[in-house]
């Protein structure tokens, strides 16, 4: 076997260790709930509305190919909503920007933009 056709099988062999060792770990780690992104674009948030389960969290991730600024307000929460201004971000961001909320409250969370108002709206239902 030539020298350039060891390394390549040392190589595919060192693939399927770490392909095997992936799995592995997926079959025996806790399965963490992933975040429901929702993206962030001129002018408009996609999807308009996500549903997670009581606990989970929503990744809101701007879009690479915005012009305008945007933000992640929440209008309306659940009555008694602790810590409200954390479901909001100040970032007034372009392009390149994200934010991640846990949602521990279930109810119905009301989103929008504040600089496009009437454009941008999100409904985030949380699952009890
Ligand atoms: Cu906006």
């Amino acid at each position: 076997m030539s020298r350039a056709a060891k390394s390549r099988t040392v190589a595919l062999l060192s693939g399927c260790v770490v392909a095997v060792a992936l799995l592995g770990a997926s079959a025996t780690a806790k399965p963490a709930p992933k975040p429901k992104t929702v993206s962030v674009n001129d002018f408009y948030f996609g999807p308009t509305a996500v549903t997670i389960n009581k606990g989970g969290s929503v990744k809101w991730i701007w879009s690479s190919f915005n012009s305008y600024p945007h933000d992640v307000h929440l209008k309306q929460g659940p009555q008694g909503l602790k810590q409200k201004a954390t479901y909001s971000t100040k970032t007034t961001a372009v392009t390149d920007a994200h934010f991640q909320k846990a949602f521990p409250t279930p109810g119905t969370y009301k989103y929008i933009c504040t600089i496009h108002p009437t454009e941008m709206k999100l409904t985030v239902t949380v699952k009890k």
